[in-house]
């Protein structure tokens, strides 16, 4: 009996996609292929067996919570992980047909991430339309794909990330490095504005789907996995493997803060600015506490003494319809819109569930910056999502949700424009980088005025679309028969003279 694809997920899918490579630290090596022939030869010979599945994974976790049994929080050193994928070009080079591989409507991916940075992600740009927030590797496409390793300490890292190039020889060139760290302390698990990260995690149906926390999203395995025809010999390979958007994202931490300062001193004129109503306006941006808790369940009083159930505990926006709790513009409303949001059922953001497994990168913030309120060095957040399709997943959250002021619509409040999301939503009209929000600042929303930011917080550095192929996918890809182009054949003559 032949195995159906869903039964090979753990087997085939790379580790990062559902389950994400535990880490404390990870490196991304952009690479372009110079000599695909020698690429391919360097995956055969030993580069795809060391590939982490997501049995390897599941695996490694049981591994770290047996640990973790005997003593809270450890990391156990021998966890490493690898994973590779590859953007469009990359792909070409090794010999496959774009076109025929995906789906007519997977431009994104085609185009790469720099077209899509000024079509639909609304990344800042000048008026000749060239990105300006945008780092110089990711303009050009000159990426062709990254390999993802992931280790428990900085040392670990470097010997697995110099073993995998020197692995790969002359066959790519690193064009850069991205490290990402877990952040220390107590701030292990949050990002840079303080808040925890990676507590939502949608499961697959038939999957892990029976072991996932009461109110997390399910999903079937076709909206994070590709499950393209069978009868199409063209698209076979792709099966089980998944886009991934990787976004660098800057975070400019004390304008952050500064700014949840000023609109709290707005909301209470006149009267001293209390902590705790900051802490609230941040909260009321993300629509979590910075320990996690969701505003639905708390919605005034920071809660103490925090316990994992009280971060897992179930919600919707069903009880919170007119946006009292929870604003419509909250970074995870407008994200993930569950029921309650807009009058239609929840059924229909499934297909706009992505899994997200990014990290953290940087210093943290210093005295100095502390004292002047101003970023002075750069930190941020490697974002990471996979998804069966970009056009539904990263690129429709960011553009149809998170960028658009109209979004929800047909909302319970009849407000015309919730606003932007201010924490990474970006104001698509070129002439002004302000974004506004209604429901931010405490209060009925009838007493609300707009919430004015300028400029945002996170700043887009740049970013590529990649594919992430199954185990069985990558083997193929290693076996493609390239007639070696006419490029490649006059420079490895050159190189031989
Ligand atoms: Fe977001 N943040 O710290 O504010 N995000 N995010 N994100 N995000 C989430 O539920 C953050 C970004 C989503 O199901 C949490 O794991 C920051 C992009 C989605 O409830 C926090 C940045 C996109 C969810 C943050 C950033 C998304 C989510 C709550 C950039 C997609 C799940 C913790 C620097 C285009 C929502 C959690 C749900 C959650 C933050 C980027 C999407 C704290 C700082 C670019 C779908």
């Amino acid at each position: 009996m032949t195995s159906t694809p869903d039964q090979n997920i753990a087997k085939d899918v790379q580790g990062d996609i559902v389950l994400r490579l535990p880490k404390t630290h990870e490196a991304f090596l952009f690479f372009s292929i110079e000599h695909a022939d020698d690429f391919k030869r360097a995956l055969r010979n030993g580069l795809i067996d060391r590939i982490t599945t997501t049995a390897d994974v599941a695996a490694d976790e049981q591994k770290i919570a047996r640990a973790r049994a005997s003593l809270p929080g450890v990391f156990l050193d021998g966890i490493q992980g690898l994973n590779v994928s590859f953007s469009s070009t990359g792909l070409n080079k090794l010999g496959v047909n774009v076109d025929e591989a995906f789906r007519a409507d997977d431009v994104a991916f085609k185009a790469g991430q720099e077209a899509d940075g000024t079509e639909s992600l609304g990344d800042p740009m000048d008026v000749a339309g060239k990105l300006t927030t945008w780092k110089s590797e990711f303009k050009g496409r000159r990426i062709d794909g990254v390999f993802l390793l992931t280790a428990s300490n900085k040392v670990v890292l470097d010997g697995a990330a110099f073993r995998t190039l020197v692995h790969l020889g002359n066959s790519i060139r690193l064009i850069v490095r991205k490290d990402g760290v877990v952040r220390p302390g107590i701030e292990r698990g949050h990002e840079h504005f303080g808040f925890l990260d990676g507590i939502t995690r949608p499961t697959i149906r038939g999957f892990n789907d029976s072991t996932r926390p009461e109110g997390e999203s399910v999903a079937p395995p076709e909206v994070f996995l590709l499950r393209p025809d069978p009868k199409d010999e063209n698209k076979k390979w792709t099966v089980n493997g998944s886009f991934l958007a990787f976004r660098e994202l800057q975070q400019e931490v004390p304008e952050f803060q500064r700014f949840t300062i000023e609109a709290a001193a707005e909301s209470q004129p006149g009267q001293p600015v209390e902590p705790k109503l900051f802490a609230l306006i941040g909260a009321r941006m993300v629509g979590r506490w910075k320990s996690g808790v969701p505003i639905v369940h708390s919605p005034v009083d920071e809660p103490q003494n925090v316990t994992p159930g009280d971060i897992l505990k179930p919600f919707d926006f069903s009880d919170d319809l007119e946006q009292v709790r929870c604003p419509y513009a909250a970074h995870i409303r407008k994200s993930h819109p569950r029921k309650g949001t807009f009058p239609e059922d929840r059924i229909t953001t499934i297909d706009h569930l992505i899994l997200r497994s990014g990290i953290a990168y940087g210093p943290e913030v210093t005295d100095e910056e502390k004292r002047v309120g101003e970023t002075k060095e750069e930190r941020g957040l490697l974002f990471v999502s996979y998804q069966a399709s970009l056009e539904k997943g990263f690129q429709f959250i960011q553009k149809n949700w998170l960028n658009n002021v109209a979004f929800p619509f047909n909302n319970a409040a009849r407000i015309a424009q919730p606003g932007h999301d201010l924490i990474v939503g970006q104001n698509e009209a070129a002439e002004s980088d302000q974004r506004t929000t209604q429901g931010i600042k405490p209060g009925r929303p009838e007493e609300q005025t707009n919430l004015v930011s300028a400029p945002p917080f996170v700043v887009p550095r740049g970013g590529e679309y990649f594919f992430t192929p199954s185990i069985p996918g990558l083997r193929h890809l290693a076996n493609l028969s390239t007639s070696t182009s006419a490029v490649e054949m006059i420079r490895k003559g050159l190189a031989r003279l």
